[in-house]
């Protein structure tokens, strides 16, 4: 039974992270995903969406994901590798040589990102999407506004 583990915060679940998992689980038996706390994200200075166990919730219904449990910081990995019995650790490619420590209890794989596509950017098109929205109400507010000074005046 190989045994992979990762973690992440999965905010805004997306293909990117679909990616990932399959690819992940693929490379093993069974898969067990650390989910970032609402905590940890803080100390990671990451704003998320989606409350920790809404997230958890995603990620544990997924078919190629085994288990999930709680990443409440930077330390718990070794702990896990051992509790889990992990054979692989693998994270996306911008961890890259991060948690090359982790070679004395495991195999490190960093896999390719899904490019294009990332929960940033999703919320930087919904916050463009809803200022072009509140530019339009403002411009009609403003043409509104001339017309009741020329029927005023
Ligand atoms: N990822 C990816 N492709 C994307 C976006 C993310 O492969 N387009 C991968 C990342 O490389 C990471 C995982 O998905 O391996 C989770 O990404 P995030 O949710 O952003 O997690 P992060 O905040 O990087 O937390 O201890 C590790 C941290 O908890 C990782």
């Amino acid at each position: 039974m190989k045994v992979i583990i990762t973690y992440g915060t999965f905010d805004i679940f997306h293909v990117g992270h679909l990616n990932l998992f399959e690819r992940m689980r693929a490379l093993g038996d069974r898969l067990v995903v650390g989910v970032s706390t609402d905590s940890f994200n803080e100390l990671k200075g990451k704003k998320t969406i989606m409350p920790y166990e809404e997230r958890a919730r995603i990620i544990s219904a997924l078919k190629c994901v085994d288990a999930v449990f709680p990443e409440n910081d930077w330390q718990q990995k070794r702990d896990d590798i051992l509790r889990e019995k992990a054979d692989i650790f693998v994270m996306g490619s911008d961890w890259a040589g991060h948690f090359d420590d982790l070679k004395s209890l495991c195999q490190v794989i960093y896999l390719p990102r899904t490019t294009g596509i990332s929960s940033t950017d999703i919320k930087n098109v919904i916050k463009g999407e809803v200022r072009d929205e509140l530019i339009g109400i403002k411009n009609s507010l403003i043409g509104v506004q001339s017309k009741i000074s020329d029927l005023l005046d």
